[in-house]
């Protein structure tokens, strides 16, 4: 018989501790937080599932590779490294290091935006639907409908709805649209991904009303591995072919590669037309640095370029993509809601429907994380009506997976947490915004318990 256990495809060659405070002791932090977990300190937080984004354990080779960072100012060799890793995926004839993801996508609008511009994706990330409104933009989200019902099962769930395309194309007019996105994976709609069959057809509308295309690329490894897994024709290819296919039916793309990119920082942007990209290294100049390092260390440069190698391994991504779902199964199995089937690098469970008795106007989301805080120390974070405000269709609180950081062992502890909260969910409260700031609000909104009379 072939054995069958999944396992963690590596070994550990240096811990960090974790430690434990008691349920009373995170009910005061929670308090003095305003009931947002983003205002606790991680040393209060046992296991940190707020974001895969930066959080990746590095390899031995990153960090070897990382001692070879040039820091020269400009013309680093570590610059040639990362671009031609990046080119050897990407593809693209332009390649603009910088910071994070976000900087990329300031940048990109800033260039092809102006106001009244319309930018369609499956689904805007927080940042991205900041930035481009920002801009002056209008972020416009096209999912196909099967994505606004958590419990509906579809393998592409981050596909765009191409008719509304035509039809947004064909009402807004073309010079209005800059470009259209498409997001891999789907985040704010559940890390579910997207088809190659759907971005081929995206594309050939795009091409055909000659507006670009950009990915927004920041999970495209674990993209590209779902294709292998769930779409016809693909089972033979390697993630990396597959992700290079997807990539050359694109104009561009941003990237952060604190996501796939296994890094603990930097982003890139990319795109085939010279005119734009000088546009973009001239902004780039003026606020993330010279385009042969935009805003990064030689050294970030490097664990980057190994970084986007390694999370196209299959070994890595199929344990990934199931201990992923290895979590999603043990919590839905004894009823609790989630977005089905489970996402690449998360799990989303329906705050809606884990709490019908908050209406959405008391953040079932964050009342929902919150209770996951006092009960296991586990810190996650809600996507819903305080990320996405009037925008948001659904209320989920998404448990985002670091990259090789955590063990079996963890997961499983998690699972018990959201069992525990899951028996007890009748007695969680809704809250009520006591601070919020214009844009971005929920990294610094505070809340207060909904009196119990209101509720
Ligand atoms: C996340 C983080 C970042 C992101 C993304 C997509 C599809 C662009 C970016 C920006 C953000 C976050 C959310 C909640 C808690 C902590 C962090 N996503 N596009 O965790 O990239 O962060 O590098 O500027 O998902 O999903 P960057």
């Amino acid at each position: 018989m072939p054995i069958k256990t999944i396992i963690e495809p590596f070994r550990i060659k240096s811990v960090e501790p974790i430690r434990r405070t008691t349920p009373g002791e995170r009910q005061r932090l929670l308090e003095q937080a305003g009931y947002n977990l983003f205002l606790i300190p991680s040393e209060s937080i046992l296991i940190d599932l707020l974001t895969d984004s930066g959080t990746a354990a590095m390899s031995t080779e990153q960090w070897a590779a990382m001692m070879r960072g040039d820091e020269s100012y400009a013309g680093s060799p570590s610059f040639e490294r990362f671009r031609t890793s990046v080119q050897a995926i990407f593809g693209f004839r332009h390649v603009i290091p910088t910071h994070q993801g976000r900087a990329a996508e300031r940048i990109l609008f800033s260039v092809m935006c102006k106001k009244g511009s319309i930018v369609p994706n499956n689904t805007h990330f927080d940042t991205t639907r900041a930035n481009c409104e920002f801009c002056g933009g209008e972020a416009v989200d096209l999912p196909i409908p099967e994505a606004l019902e958590p419990s509906r099962v579809h393998p592409f769930k981050g596909d765009m709805d191409t008719a509304r395309l035509e039809e947004l194309i064909q009402h807004a007019g073309r010079e209005r649209i800059p470009l259209a996105m498409l997001t891999v994976t789907n985040n704010s709609g559940g890390g579910q991904p997207v088809s190659m069959a759907n971005i081929r057809a995206v594309k050939e509308i795009c091409a055909r009303h000659g507006i670009p295309l950009y990915i927004d690329a920041c999970r495209f490894a674990e993209n590209a591995y779902f294709i292998k897994l769930r779409e016809p024709g693909y089972a033979g290819k390697t993630p990396r072919e597959i992700a290079r296919e997807m990539f050359s039916y694109a104009d561009g793309c941003t990237m952060s590669a604190k996501k796939d990119g296994l890094a603990n920082i930097g982003g890139f942007l990319c795109t085939n037309d010279d005119s734009i990209a000088q546009q973009e290294k001239d902004l780039l100049i003026l606020t993330e640095g010279f385009p042969t390092y935009g805003g990064l260390a030689g050294r970030d440069l490097e664990a980057i370029a190994v970084g986007l190698n390694e999370a196209l391994d299959e070994d890595y991504l199929n344990y990934r993509i199931a201990s992923t779902g290895y979590l999603g199964e043990h919590i839905s199995q004894e009823g609790v809601p989630i977005v089905q089937p489970p996402g690449g690098h998360a799990i989303y469970i329906d705050a809606r429907a884990f709490l019908p008795h908050v209406p959405p106007s008391q953040f079932p989301g964050v009342a929902l994380a919150a209770a996951v805080y006092i009960e296991g120390g586990i810190r996650s974070v809600e996507i819903g009506t305080l990320m996405f405000g009037e925008h948001a269709k659904m209320d989920l609180v998404r448990l985002a997976i670091p990259r090789r950081v955590y063990t079996q062992s963890h997961i499983d502890y998690v699972v018990e947490v959201i069992l525990e909260v899951w028996r007890r969910r009748a007695e969680i409260r809704g809250l009520e915004i006591t601070q919020q700031a214009p844009f971005l609000r929920h990294f610094s909104a505070r809340f207060r318990l909904v009196p119990a009379a209101h509720n």
